[in-house]
């Protein structure tokens, strides 16, 4: 048992290290968070892409509702373009249900309102049938930073109204930083 839970982390650590090693044409990091929770929204995976033009954040759950009657989902992504300040720098969010609406805003801390980024051309595309979700901010609407971590959190409501959570690996937790490719 504990041999092969040692073997896994080591693998999960050979993953990262070769992603971002990797020469392609842009700097990326995959985070895996695995099925761990019984929300259909539950975060499994998450990629974060940073090239010369764009920041890219691509999420795959366990099952994404079209329809809000199934279950309404929302989706908040935080990223770090400052690390020398403790927190995000700004706050996506959206549902993920079909028709939904979304936003991003500059913020001073985790909880904080902020103030929303005029439309610089950020975009978010969900595919149902394969159950994702990728955001695409262009590097200058972040004030083209030099590394950008992401930290991921799913909600998820049932017709009964209780709320579900799950967050990428841990509460307030960003990947690894990555360098634009
Ligand atoms: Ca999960
Ligand atoms: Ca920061």
């Amino acid at each position: 048992m504990k041999r092969s839970k040692l073997a896994g982390l080591v693998a999960v650590t050979a993953t990262l290290v070769a992603t971002v090693a990797a020469p392609a044409s842009a700097g990326s990091v995959r985070v895996v968070d695995g099925d761990d929770s019984t929300m259909l929204a539950d975060i499994h995976r998450v990629r974060v892409t940073h090239t010369e033009k764009w920041v890219r954040v691509r999420i795959r759950f366990d099952d994404l509702a079209g329809s809000g009657l199934r279950r309404t989902q929302a989706l908040s992504i935080f990223l770090d373009t400052d690390a020398a300040r403790t927190g995000p720098e700004y706050r996506f969010q959206t549902g993920l249900n079909r028709g939904t609406d979304y936003r991003l805003h500059k913020v001073k801390s985790w909880g904080a309102p902020g103030r929303h980024v005029d439309d610089c051309g950020y975009r978010l595309k969900i595919d149902w049938t394969r159950d994702l979700a990728t955001l695409a901010v262009p590097r200058a609407c972040l004030k083209d930073p030099a590394k950008v971590a992401a930290a991921v959190k799913a909600v998820e409501w049932n017709n009964k109204g209780t709320k579900k959570v799950d967050w990428m690996t841990a509460r307030r937790a960003f990947s690894p930083a990555v360098a634009a490719g």
